[in-house]
């Protein structure tokens, strides 16, 4: 709570009733940035009450001035992410595979800082926008910084940096325009992927629930390349790296996702803080898949290409440790947008493979910071300062705010003996792999398979994950008016899979419409690989979901209570929604205060539903659309509903039968065991043939 403060005395010099607090006896004085003391921060410097303001007015012009400055170019791709504090812990030690220090001792906890975002939508642009998220962390580790500068997805959409421009271009916004923001579904991008055949597995990902994730703390993350780690003895080991979330991988549904956008465009960051500041602190597995270079010739793709995953059956994952995140940033500018990630930024133990992709990501990280943060000085920043010593003699540059001391600053010097020395032994050492070979700009014969892990990752999915990814194509193709670009997707989707392109082509109305396109090298029917489905492998929990109540005055106090406590015990959340903001009285007379009224919390805000208004008001609530819709649209999200009787007749509204519905269950005067029983499975997904049965 503030302090009141004394009111200036000058409001009575015609301020009218505006509150001018002014500091006390203890306070901090306001000052200029030059440390003067400022003596009033409301008027600016005029001749006389009326007259003309004062060039001269320099307190004026230093805080205009800052304010005029206060925007650096957000991200060109990623512009909008949210972060958090926490530390990394490895199980054991992994000196068998890496010499990376942070992977050494089970007692040591590095810091850590992860930041999420989106890819192609502007920083004040919507959370749930169907895109692939970023993934991206930096270890403050002893032997320097690390930056596992992953997404949600575990490959990509093209095989050379060359290409990144290109398709960025083509998601971002049309040109002429400038719109649609945040969007993959226009003509630009799926002209440029349906030329470019090379993208057809990262499309089905795109266009899977993978691209609409529920909640950060509910997502898979992947390294997408192949890395190496290192170990003492110079051996090197091919690595994947994937982060798997402790609450498992969930998502939202598409309709979900599109009006989460307009209720609640904070919706992951909101969940992701509201989640740190509760102290449920999320929590991520790392894990690798490790392989010999024998082993990757052995497999019928290229671990270079990064529009391939190796499936776990092939090679399983070794968990290394966890990641738990636990302190919300105290400024979101100062550390989540000047934070500085750049997959250059390894650590000894860890190096990079020739994947074409990843070399041409060294370059750009580097240089895109020194674009966005103006100054090769950007390692300064606090949040991107190793916290082990650093020193060497690059110097000067905009904004160098350490003062190094000493006479020179060149190596080699015989002048001053406590200068910084390279250190052969334990200095970070490029793997000397060998190679030869003339220099061509040419894709290796081993990427041209760009149709077999489509199918693979199609044909490894749950059915109701099938008919989303489906739905995916259909909408977005749907909204591409070229009507050339549908025919080449449409023959690109034959060659991923009969069944999806056929389920496309229905949906668009443009059965036996598709191109011909002859794959370079025909297609394989590889074995589904479960690990790729999120709902074969899904955890049945309420663990950090979110259970909305729709109630209203007169509710009885011992449900209320009984809920609560089974939320607590099932590491869920609850928040009541009354159709009016102030308190509410139970039947008992004791006043609830509701977490959100009713117009401005729709159901679709919530994991699952409960019902339950007093019989007194329950016709007033049927009346209101709002209450009406939050039965439908949970309904219809397939989401889990609980009501108790009188409840009935707003449902009776919405049009939702409450007999004989998987999922609609009665939760008479208090008994959860039934609803959370079924609310565990998350969504009641065979409910999808009767909402929305022309994409079943
Ligand atoms: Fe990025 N990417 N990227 N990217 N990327 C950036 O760096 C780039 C790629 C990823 O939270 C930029 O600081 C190229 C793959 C994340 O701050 C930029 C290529 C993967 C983030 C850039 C790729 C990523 C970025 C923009 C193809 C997953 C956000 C601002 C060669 C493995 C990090 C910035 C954060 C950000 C370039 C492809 C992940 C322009 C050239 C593949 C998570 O440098």
């Amino acid at each position: 709570m503030a302090k009141k403060h004394p009111v200036d005395p000058n409001a009575e010099l015609g301020n009218g009733g505006e509150v001018h607090q002014v500091a006390q006896e203890g306070d901090q004085p306001m000052t200029t940035n030059q440390g003067l003391t400022i003596a009033d921060d409301n008027n600016t410097l005029t001749v006389g009450p009326r007259g003309p303001q004062l060039l001269e007015d320099f307190v004026y012009r230093e805080k205009m001035t800052h304010f005029d400055h206060e925007r650096i170019p957000e991200r060109v791709v990623h512009a909008r992410g949210y972060a958090a504090h926490g530390f990394f812990q490895a199980y054991e030690s992994h000196a068998k595979l890496t010499k990376a220090a942070f992977l050494q001792d089970p007692s040591i906890k590095t810091p850590v800082f992860c930041r999420f975002s989106t890819v192609a939508g502007r920083a004040g642009s919507f959370d749930t926008a169907r895109d692939v998220r970023g993934f991206a962390v930096k270890f403050y580790t002893s032997a320097g910084n690390y930056d596992l500068v992953g997404n949600n997805i575990p490959v990509f959409f093209i095989q050379d940096g060359m290409k990144f421009p290109d398709l960025v271009h083509s998601v971002k916004p049309e040109p002429d325009r400038d719109f649609p923001q945040a969007q993959s579904a226009h003509n630009t991008f799926w002209d440029f992927v349906s030329l470019n055949p090379e993208s057809m597995h990262m499309l089905t990902w795109i266009m899977s629930d993978r691209a609409i994730p529920r909640s950060f703390r509910m997502m898979e993350g992947f390294g997408v390349h192949t890395f190496r780690m290192i170990n003492e003895q110079g051996e090197s080991t091919f690595v994947k790296f994937h982060w798997r979330p402790k609450l498992g991988t969930f998502s939202l549904v598409w309709d979900e996702a599109v009006k989460i956008g307009g209720a609640d465009p904070d919706f992951h960051r909101r969940d992701l803080w509201t989640a740190i500041e509760s102290g449920d602190y999320p929590e991520w597995e790392l894990c690798v898949q490790a392989f010999s270079e024998k082993q990757a010739a052995e497999f019928d793709f290229d671990v270079l290409d990064a529009t391939k995953v190796i499936p776990e059956e092939l090679v399983p994952l070794t968990p290394l440790g966890k990641m738990v995140l636990n302190r919300n940033v105290d400024n979101f500018f100062a550390e989540t947008e000047q934070v500085a990630f750049c997959p250059s930024h390894v650590v000894p133990g860890i190096d990079f493979s020739n994947d074409p992709l990843l070399q041409g990501r060294l370059f750009s990280y580097l240089d895109t910071q020194l674009s966005r943060l103006g100054s090769p000085n950007f390692h300064q920043i606090p949040v991107n300062q190793p916290k082990c010593p650093f020193a060497n003699f690059q110097r000067d540059g905009h904004m160098q705010m350490q003062i190094p001391t000493g006479r020179v600053a060149n190596n080699p010097n015989g002048i001053d003996e406590g200068s910084p020395r390279q250190c052969p032994k334990s200095g970070f050492e490029t793997h000397p792999a060998e190679e030869s070979g003339a220099k061509l700009r040419i894709r290796p014969e081993s990427f041209a398979d760009y149709y077999s892990q489509a199918r693979l990752f199609y044909r490894s999915l749950t059915e109701p994950e099938q008919r989303h990814m489906a739905g995916g194509f259909a909408f977005e193709l749907g909204k591409c008016d070229i009507m050339e670009i549908r025919t080449r997707m449409l023959g690109h989707l034959y060659n991923i899979d009969t069944e999806l392109a056929d389920r496309v082509a229905k949906q668009l109305g443009m059965q036996g419409q598709e191109d011909k396109i002859e794959p370079v090298v025909t297609p394989r029917d590889p074995k589904p690989s479960e690990a790729l489905s999120q709902y074969a492998k899904a955890p049945q929990t309420l663990k950090g979901k979110k259970i909305g109540l729709l109630t209203t005055d007169g509710v009885d106090a011992g449900l209320l209570a009984m809920l609560r406590k089974t939320a607590e015990e099932e590491g869920a959340m609850l928040e009541i929604v009354a159709p009016k903001a102030g308190p509410i009285q139970t039947a008992g007379g004791k006043e609830v205060i509701p977490d959100h009224f009713l117009d401005g919390a729709p159901s679709i805000l919530f994991d699952c539903v409960v019902v339950a208004p007093a019989e007194d008001n329950a016709d007033q609530l049927a009346q209101q659309a709002a209450a009406v819709d939050w039965i439908r649209n949970a309904y219809s999200h397939l989401k889990v509903i609980g009501y108790n009787q009188a409840a009935k007749q707003v449902f009776q509204g919405a049009g939702v039968a409450t007999e004989g519905e998987t999922g609609v269950v009665d939760i008479g005067g208090g008994e959860f065991d039934g609803f959370v029983a079924e609310a565990k499975k998350y969504r009641i997904w065979e409910r999808e043939s009767k909402v929305r049965p022309a994409m079943v």
